[in-house]
């Protein structure tokens, strides 16, 4: 790709207006504080406290060892190339070099682009070449899956990607992280970026036809996780056991593993969500509060019932990133016996939380309130006009974590965005009188896969691809697990033969497609309904999902 801006410039993520940022200066919300600075006076205060632990590998790092790991790393990079504003896209699993990379990029000014382990070529591939990236990182493999074979294909499509790191495991044709790291010992010695500027690039859900990144800076991100870790209870004795993928804005930021370093606690690296794993890993490491998306919740909360693993150290279990279930709600405390605090956030920015001293019945049955008094809400209807309050509408949201804009997107932003500079987030929400927010439902063309964002659009391309294929559409359709899977309503052309549904999914997965955004069904059809004016009426294809039998 060419472009005529170089993708460096500050233009390309568009940022608060200067009296907001006075405002959140003034405010002491943003404080000056950036993540290089933030671990150095970490490991400087207590150099000999453990950080991150990584089961899977038996390791222990302690501040001294992150932040002397993350310098090495930085002058290491620079060495090679990487400079300040460059994007290096970062796919890695929950092992301890996540922090080390992450840290070593913040240190340089160099931006992360938090990819998922799920995501293949389709989208890694988009990432590098949108965001021009330098360098591509990675673990040799990963639950089974050869992320090499990939990088390889990867390396040979985008030529501004100078480098593949491979953090873990055999490198192969690439250069082993090991190699990467400078073998002195001396300071990377930069000025290092400035607060407002950008720390890493983040992925949105999205509901266009590829993922749109979300710019955040070091203030408003490191505001964000002061806030958290407040409303969280997170001190320097808390212990946070990641669980979902790292790189995600939750196990990132809510209160997450930032927030964790941040107030100087340990991060626990959980190699598997699964309960036993799990279980075992709250009880040897003293695991006080972790993350999850409901789906996990709700098998954590069934398999509780029989664990002889010791679960009361766990204080705390967040469960967001799609909507809980009252009736799931209601179980966490019984059988964790720990406190629920939902958690509806956004990569964009505002996050809510229910407070670990509401009542049970607002804790059980709102998405919580937001973590800063200066985070303005709006609830409003299809013409952006305030509703009275109670009503039930289109969430707007503003605030000194909130993006302003995505990178490099300024017709998205122009759909996104209000004139004033509201995010659109696509959310139907009502605000009870105590506060607190309702998620009643969405707006945007997305489907919420168990906390998985899925794009209909970008899979409906997908499947557009196949010869056979006339048209389709992708909505969700209710699960008693996930709460929504996908099905994919296809109309094959004139004359095509007949496919089966397998057929059709393979198709998506070998195009090179993280396997979340498969179709979980597909369905043949001769036509699709429409609504008054004559387009297709995603509604009524929900209903049609909806009332069929949850067969495969
Ligand atoms: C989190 O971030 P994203 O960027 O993957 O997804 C944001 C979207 C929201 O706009 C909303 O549609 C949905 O995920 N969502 C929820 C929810 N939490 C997120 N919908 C209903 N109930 C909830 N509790 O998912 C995310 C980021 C930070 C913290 C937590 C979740």
């Amino acid at each position: 790709m060419t472009t005529e801006t170089p993708l460096t410039d500050r233009s390309l993520a568009p940022t608060w207006p200067e009296e907001f940022a006075a405002r959140y200066r003034a405010a002491g919300h943003w404080r000056g504080e950036t993540f290089g600075t933030m671990l150095r006076e970490r490991a400087t205060a207590h150099p000999d406290r453990i950080a991150v632990v990584d089961p899977a590998t038996d390791r222990r790092w302690t501040y001294g060892d992150l932040d002397a790991r993350a310098e090495r790393l930085a002058a290491g990079m620079l060495a090679r190339g990487i400079a300040p504003g460059d994007r290096v896209v970062v796919q890695l699993p929950n092992i301890a070099e996540f922090f080390e990379v992450v840290f070593a990029l913040f240190r340089i000014g160099a931006l992360p682009v938090f990819a998922l382990p799920a995501h293949r070529e389709t989208e890694i591939a988009y990432f590098c070449r949108f965001t021009e990236a330098a360098a591509y990182v990675i673990a040799a493999e990963h639950g089974g899956y050869d992320y090499r074979a990939l990088a390889a294909t990867v390396r040979a499509e985008v030529p501004t990607l100078r480098h593949v790191w491979v953090a873990q495991g055999e490198p192969g044709r690439f250069t082993a992280l090991d190699d990467v790291r400078a073998d002195t010992d001396g300071p990377a010695d930069l000025p290092g970026p400035a607060p407002q500027d950008l720390a890493f690039l983040q992925l949105s859900g999205g509901s266009t036809g590829v993922p749109k990144l979300i710019p955040r800076t070091h203030d408003d991100y490191i505001y964000s996780l002061r806030g958290s870790n407040e409303l969280c209870g997170v001190d320097e004795h808390s212990v946070y056991l990641c669980v979902l993928p790292a790189a995600h804005n939750f196990p990132l930021s809510s209160p997450g593993t930032l927030g964790a370093l941040y107030a100087g606690a340990r991060v626990v690296l959980s190699p598997s969500p699964d309960p036993e794993t799990a279980f075992s890993l709250i009880a040897r490491e003293g695991v006080t509060l972790t993350g999850l998306v409901p789906p996990l919740a709700l098998l954590w909360t069934q398999a509780a019932a029989t664990t002889a693993h010791d679960l009361s150290s766990l204080d705390v279990l967040l469960v967001g990133g799609a909507k809980f279930s009252e009736e799931a709600a209601r179980r966490v405390r019984p059988a964790l016996g720990c406190t629920l605090q939902q958690v509806f956030g956004m990569a964009e920015g505002l996050v809510n939380y229910t407070r670990l001293d509401d009542p049970e019945e607002v804790i059980v049955t709102t998405q919580g309130r937001p973590i800063s008094p200066d985070d303005e809400i709006r609830v409003v209807d299809d013409a952006d006009e305030d509703l009275p309050p109670g009503s039930t509408g289109h969430l707007l949201t503003r605030g000194p974590y909130t993006i302003r804009g995505y990178w490099n997107a300024p017709e998205h932003n122009a759909r996104s965005f209000t004139a004033d500079g509201f995010y659109r987030t696509g959310d139907i929400v009502r605000l009870t009188d105590t506060g607190h927010l309702v998620v009643e439902g969405r707006a945007k063309d997305q489907i919420n896969r168990g906390g998985e964002k899925i794009a209909a659009e970008e899979v409906e391309n997908h499947l557009l691809a196949h010869p056979a294929v006339h048209d389709a559409n992708v909505v969700g359709e209710p699960d008693p697990y996930l709460g929504e899977r996908t099905c994919a309503y296809v109309i094959l052309r004139a004359g095509a033969e007949p496919l089966k549904p397998l057929a059709m999914k393979r198709f998506v997965r070998e195009r090179g497609l993280a396997a979340y955004k498969v179709p979980d069904r597909v369905e043949f059809v001769d036509a699709f309904p429409q609504t008054g004016v004559g387009k297709i009426s995603k509604k009524d294809l929900r209903a049609a999902a909806a009332e069929r039998p949850a067969t495969p």
